[in-house]
């Protein structure tokens, strides 16, 4: 069995087995399977931007643009679509090769501000950049107006397993989510999609939740891993710290699961040392956030990205368009 084509009926049993494996033995299969798809040196870079924060009437436990976080960020209106591509243009001039808007709305409504968000599309694409929105759930006529756009990928996490993310949020059913998943890819869009470890799962909800992503007809295009970033106000703000090596195994069992997909270290580098982030390196992240902000929470300053990028001998990956899944197996056989 080729480790490099990708497999789409990954059970709970198997992931856990990965998980649990002792530590060198999971790194060295993640590193085997990474190296028979991608260059293990290229990282590839986005840039995030908040386009319209706060005042989000979704009741997600670790957000701090949710209302129900009560020292939440200030609710600020839809930005303007010069300020948006002044902002891609000095990402790309920092190296992203990636631009990504985000909208703390439950879903976007049909109307001027929608209008808005496909414009600031156009614009960064007129850029040459690739183009990433997170918006909240779409419909099918959504997806498709974001396609004919330009957009090349939409992110939308499951964030756990089913099980535990009933704990997380109430108001958005993971069913939910799996239908916008379903419209994203029926109108031909790129899938970002993957979720947020140290809430208090356990290594079984994280094996559950690379389960899902895993079992995925492709697989998402691009899997975030997220570390908790403790908000105040909100009820994850006091969760206990995972270990970082249990960060280590998550982002090994993507990897192998998820051969051709870049899994991005996301959300929570800022906090993580040099020498971990290396081991994520390690055990096959090869994408990354890139830029001082994520949308409302600091990241790795930009500085001390490029020095650690030079420590370890990595490039930044040019911007160019993934390969389907199908056309990858087709080359393989
Ligand atoms: N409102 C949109 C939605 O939820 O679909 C898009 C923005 S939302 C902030 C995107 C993702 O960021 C979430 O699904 C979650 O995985 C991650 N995220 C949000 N807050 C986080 C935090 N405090 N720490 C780590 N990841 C976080
Ligand atoms: C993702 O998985 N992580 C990014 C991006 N997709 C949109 C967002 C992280 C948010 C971290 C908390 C904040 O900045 O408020
Ligand atoms: Fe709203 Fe997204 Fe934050 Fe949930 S994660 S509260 S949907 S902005």
């Amino acid at each position: 069995m080729n480790a490099a084509v990708p497999r789409h009926d990954w059970s709970l049993d198997e992931v856990m087995a990965l998980m649990e494996l002792p530590f060198n033995d999971l790194l060295f299969r993640a590193q085997q399977v990474h190296r028979a798809v991608f260059d293990p040196n290229e990282i590839q870079r986005s840039s995030l931007l908040s386009v319209k924060s706060g005042g989000c009437p979704e009741d997600c436990k670790y957000c701090a643009q949710s209302v129900h976080n009560e020292q939440g960020v200030p609710s600020r209106g839809l930005m303007g679509v010069e300020e948006v591509v002044a902002a891609a243009r000095r990402a790309r001039e920092a190296g992203a090769t990636r631009f990504c808007i985000g909208a703390a709305w439950r879903a976007p409504t049909k109307g001027r501000a929608f209008a808005r968000v496909l414009e600031m599309i156009r614009r960064i694409k007129d850029l040459g950049m690739e183009a990433c929105a997170t918006l909240g759930m779409l419909d099918a006529e959504q997806a498709e107006a974001l396609r004919a756009a330009g957009l090349d990928y939409y992110n939308h996490n499951l964030d756990s397993d089913p099980e535990f993310y009933r704990t997380i949020i109430s108001t958005r059913r993971y069913q939910d989510r799996l239908d916008t998943l379903k419209h994203v890819r029926a109108a031909g869009l790129r899938i970002c999609c993957g979720g947020i470890v140290g809430m208090g799962e356990s290594r079984r909800h994280r094996a559950g939740l690379i389960v899902q992503l895993a079992r995925m007809a492709p697989h998402p295009e691009s899997v975030p891993i997220n570390m908790l970033v403790p908000i105040a106000g909100t009820g994850l703000a006091d969760a206990e710290p995972l270990d970082v090596l249990e960060f280590v195994r998550t982002i090994a069992a993507a990897r192998i699961t998820m051969p051709r997909s870049r899994v991005r270290l996301s959300a929570g580098r800022h906090a993580m040392s040099d020498e971990a982030q290396a081991l994520c390196f390690l055990a096959g992240a090869n994408s990354i956030f890139y830029g001082e902000k994520l949308l409302t929470a600091d990241n790795a300053d930009v500085a001390h990205d490029e020095a650690l990028f030079a420590r370890l001998g990595l490039r930044g990956a040019e911007g160019k368009a993934i390969p389907s899944e199908r056309r990858l197996d087709c080359a393989l056989c």
